[in-house]
């Protein structure tokens, strides 16, 4: 046919995979809500890396980001607030096969839990985390998250926050074991996507500190970023996030950053003068639990069974 060789066949994939695997639905976020963009790019990576959407587990806590899953083609757990690490490591621990995403609030990561996030960092199981920064508790109707600068007034802090701000990618990098810290902002999407592919490929946790716009209560928080690029330091290095052409022309300020280089990431991740973007920290020899935590699953119904009388007997009196 055609001049082809008689035995030529075409290589078609049993399954392939489009964007439309991955859509859970309609997002319920107010119109122009950060958020989107975090779907879109997840999605979008999901499509590139032909991700079955079984192997798929989005794992949230609670508030307007932790609805995350309900908008997701995959296994989801929409938890309590502030717990959507301990409930991942949980999955990671016994489904080493799923590729496990996180989506969290500033409020539900770095407020209520704040433990979790510490522990998740030194147990540096493989998944990307991505804490959606707002600067304000959205779902409940804007409260003072952790994150919220000084001078912005809320329901909780009429006047304006007492204290300042922490920032998350400068404490997470203050973590014990921490292996991936990268920080992005949802209006620059083609940023955002190669930041959250760079944390995929990242063997251990991927902490992915998302500025997101959150128009309904914080609509001027980010202003002066988005309105003067100066203010943003783009950070390129071969072993960072990709940053094409597109991305190096918004930016007129951009450094060669070693993200093996944790004193310089610290200093980096300051924001008193630039906001830094890319990737601050990687560390892929860094420790990983959940290699630990498999040990066992191969194991027969009857090899559980002898390894449970073998721990009671040692109880037995
Ligand atoms: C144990 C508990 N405490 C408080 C709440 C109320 N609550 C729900 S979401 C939320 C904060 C959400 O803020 P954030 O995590 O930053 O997410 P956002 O809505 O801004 O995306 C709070 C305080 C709750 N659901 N459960
Ligand atoms: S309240 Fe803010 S964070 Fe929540 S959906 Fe609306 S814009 Fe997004």
């Amino acid at each position: 046919m055609f001049g082809l060789p008689a035995d030529w066949s075409l290589d078609v994939p049993e399954r392939y995979f489009t964007l439309e695997s991955y859509d859970g639905g309609v997002a319920r976020w107010c119109p122009g809500c950060g958020d989107f963009a975090v779907l879109s790019a997840v999605q979008r990576i999901c499509r590139d890396e032909q991700i079955p959407p079984e192997k798929l587990a989005m794992i949230s806590g609670i508030g307007c980001s932790s609805r995350f899953p309900h908008y997701m083609h995959a296994y989801g757990f929409h938890g309590l607030h502030g717990r959507a690490l301990p409930v991942a490591c949980g999955v990671k621990s016994r489904r080493p096969d799923l590729d496990v995403w996180v989506a969290t609030g500033d409020g539900d990561c770095c407020s209520i839990g704040a433990a979790h996030w510490l522990h998740a960092a030194r147990y540096n199981m493989d998944m990307v985390v991505m804490i959606f920064d707002n600067s304000i508790y959205g779902l409940t109707k804007k409260q003072t998250s952790p994150t919220t600068p000084m001078g912005v007034g809320t329901n909780t802090h009429p006047d304006g926050a007492y204290l300042p701000p922490l920032d998350v990618a400068r404490t997470t990098l203050g973590f014990p074991n921490v292996s991936f810290v990268a920080r992005t902002v949802d209006w620059n999407p083609p940023h955002l996507a190669a930041t959250l592919e760079a944390a995929y490929h990242h063997k251990g946790t991927s902490f992915v500190h998302i500025l997101q716009r959150c128009p309904t209560y914080t609509p001027n928080v980010f202003d002066e970023l988005r309105q003067n690029s100066d203010l943003t330091l783009l950070l390129t290095h071969p072993d960072g996030v990709r940053a094409d052409d597109a991305v190096r022309r918004m930016y007129e300020n951009q450094r060669e950053h070693d993200p093996s280089d944790l004193a310089a990431a610290h200093a980096l991740a300051d924001r008193s003068e630039k906001l830094a973007i890319g990737l601050l920290y990687r560390n892929p020899a860094a420790p990983r639990l959940d290699t630990f935590s498999v040990r066992g699953l191969d194991a027969t119904r009857e090899q559980k069974l002898a390894a449970l009388e073998r721990e009671l007997d040692r109880f037995a009196v």
